[in-house]
């Protein structure tokens, strides 16, 4: 798709009626807006432009206002624009980013009443042996295929499952149930059935000490082939803390959400769930995931597993009222925030060493990063735990500690937005691999914020989030499959890739902009190129254009969100 950026972006999906409409503007033209019968509706003249320090661009935005639902024309002197304004506006948006998740779906075949030309065979269907014990194999089937690649990883599974089954428990009526998935008009709302086919394989993945495994991946990274091509030996790749908490969590969120569809499921997932966590009880010190010798596929490994077991105490706090996971929770918040006891705990480590080395004003951030809510770092989903769920009962730590925390986090999230030419809550040095990520937890962050306040700026800066998604930034492109004018065509993702057809798979979002850590071939072509633009709509770049199933998540929960606000979902 030919992309020669306009001097008008726009959420090239539409906008709802009730609320703020945002364009971007790089040129100081008078912009007008002509109805489709060609009236001019208004225009906005004397337009001053702003350095952005991320895109490099001069640059500002205009608040359309009020519009009734209907298409506009937007036009200034060398460009024009249609936009969209219907209170269904996200419903479609919505729908195709959870089922973006169904075309991940592996160990099964993907049907063509549901996957139409996307249809494939049954992948992934072979016995995996253990890594470490070679005589133990195990069929089992499931789970989503990560990302671009075919592996399946339980600590990212556990989060992109926490992402939406949050996004249904507080937008619930912005979860389309018409997905068109095989369970679809079972009684239970799509996106759980959804969901449930990641839990489904996360419960296989335990092991019978409780502990979960890693991963179960091959050694290295398939080539562009499609998924039932894909014949190497899979290996069941040795339990960790990090990836056993993160399931625990997601297992006994879980077991509360589908209580009321599925008892004997739900008193599964909590069975499960209570077994990790005695596996934890028993292996209280934390062991960071090591990629084993031979073993090349996705590592996420991580320095600290504070946030992981954090997240597993509220959520089992949560779901069983048991004092004892508030009390563990409580004090894994305060300790984190004991600057000796984290000092002992990191000097002289390796990771710490290396962050070090690498940047020498590098600081361990003092007490839990209570706003992320990715796989390396899940503490924010904990917060979800408490402030939704927990409540008033979480008391002076985990609830009040916790909000005022987050209040503040949420605050420097909207003077974020404030300061962005494009309205994109990210630093500009921040541009790193899966930048979506972080606009997207930014946005989840707000849309708490506004939640717990009813402050109107918080919602509307993450709208500006989604708007990003959707085209408005500084490379005029809609970084979701299948939706825009100008959209992602090439992502890394070995199916778009492999299957012949011309459009990638739909309902994927691409990871976006990333200055931090990049392909040779990337970085010859972009050189010095600013961050917001550090983005290549080739197959190739991983490092740019890759998909991944949770940053799909957080985009599900945004988009929900948003979807919810609409009148028609
Ligand atoms: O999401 C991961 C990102 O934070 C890392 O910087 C990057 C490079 O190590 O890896 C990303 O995760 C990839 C995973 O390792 C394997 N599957 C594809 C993931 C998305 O790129
Ligand atoms: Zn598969």
């Amino acid at each position: 798709m030919q992309n020669t950026p306009s001097s008008i972006r726009v959420n090239m999906t539409g906008y709802l009626p009730g609320l703020p409409k945002e364009a971007a503007l790089l040129s100081m033209d008078t912009l007008k807006v002509f109805d489709v019968t060609g009236k001019e509706i208004k225009s906005f003249n004397n337009i001053k432009l702003k350095s952005d320090e991320a895109s490099g661009d001069e640059v500002t935005r205009i608040d359309l206002g009020d519009l009734p639902e209907g298409k506009y024309i937007l036009k200034n002197g060398t460009d024009e624009r249609e936009i969209l304004v219907s209170g269904s506006a996200y419903r479609e948006v919505t729908k195709a980013l959870i089922k973006g998740l169904y075309f991940q779906r592996c160990g099964c075949a993907l049907e063509e009443k549901y996957a139409g030309k996307y249809a494939h065979a049954a992948c992934h269907t072979a016995p995996a042996t253990d890594w470490e014990d070679r005589s133990i194999k195990k069929t089992i089937l499931g789970g989503w295929h990560d990302a671009g690649d075919y592996g399946k990883y339980v600590g990212p599974g556990a989060v992109t499952v926490a992402h939406m089954l949050y996004a249904y428990i507080l937008f619930k009526a912005g979860c389309s149930d018409e997905l068109n998935i095989p369970e679809s008009g079972n009684g239970v709302p799509d996106i759980l059935n959804e969901a449930r086919w990641e839990l489904e394989w996360i419960l296989k993945m335990q092991k019978d000490d409780g502990s979960f495994y890693h991963k179960l991946t091959k050694e290295k990274f398939a080539p562009f082939i499609m998924p039932e091509d894909d014949l190497l030996p899979e290996f069941l790749i040795p339990a960790s803390h990090c990836a056993t908490e993160a399931a625990i969590a997601a297992l006994a969120l879980a077991s509360r959400v589908y209580a009321e569809f599925d008892k004997t499921f739900a008193d599964t997932m909590l069975s499960a769930a209570l077994k990790g966590w005695a596996w934890v009880e028993q292996n209280p010190e934390f062991k960071p995931y090591m990629q084993p010798e031979g073993v090349n596929t996705g590592m996420y490994g991580d320095w600290s597993d504070k946030d992981e077991r954090f997240w597993a105490a509220c959520e089992l706090y949560a779901t069983t009222g048991d004092e004892k996971y508030k009390a563990k929770a409580e004090q894994i918040y305060k300790d984190a925030k004991d600057v000796e006891l984290i000092k002992k705990e990191v000097e002289g480590k390796p990771f710490f060493e290396r962050m070090k080395k690498w940047n020498p004003d590098f600081k361990f951030p003092i007490g839990l990063n209570v706003t992320q809510y990715g796989w390396s770092d899940v503490s924010g989903l904990g917060s979800l735990c408490s402030l939704f769920v927990i409540g008033e009962k979480g008391g002076s730590v985990i609830y009040e500690e916790l909000k005022a925390d987050f209040l503040k986090k949420s605050a420097e999230v909207l003077t974020l937005v404030k300061e962005s030419g494009y309205g994109t809550a990210i630093e500009h040095n921040r541009y790193v691999w899966g930048s979506i990520l972080s606009v997207m937890s930014n946005a989840m962050t707000m849309i708490v914020d506004w939640k717990l306040t009813g402050n109107i700026s918080m919602r509307d800066g993450a709208l500006n989030q989604l708007n990003y998604a959707l085209g408005l930034n500084a490379l005029d492109i809609s970084f979701v499959t299948g939706f825009g004018e100008k959209r992602v065509m090439n992502p890394h993702h070995r199916p778009s890739g492999a299957d012949g057809i011309e459009e990638p798979v739909p309902g994927l979002i691409s990871g976006g902009p990333n200055k931090g850590m990049n392909y040779p071939e990337v970085k010859e072509r972009l050189g010095d190129t600013p961050a917001a633009k550090y983005f290549i709509d080739e197959t190739f770049s991983a490092d740019t254009n890759e998909i991944a199933i949770y940053w799909n998540s957080p985009a599900i929960f945004v988009a929900a969100c948003f979807n919810s606000l609409g009148d028609q979902k």
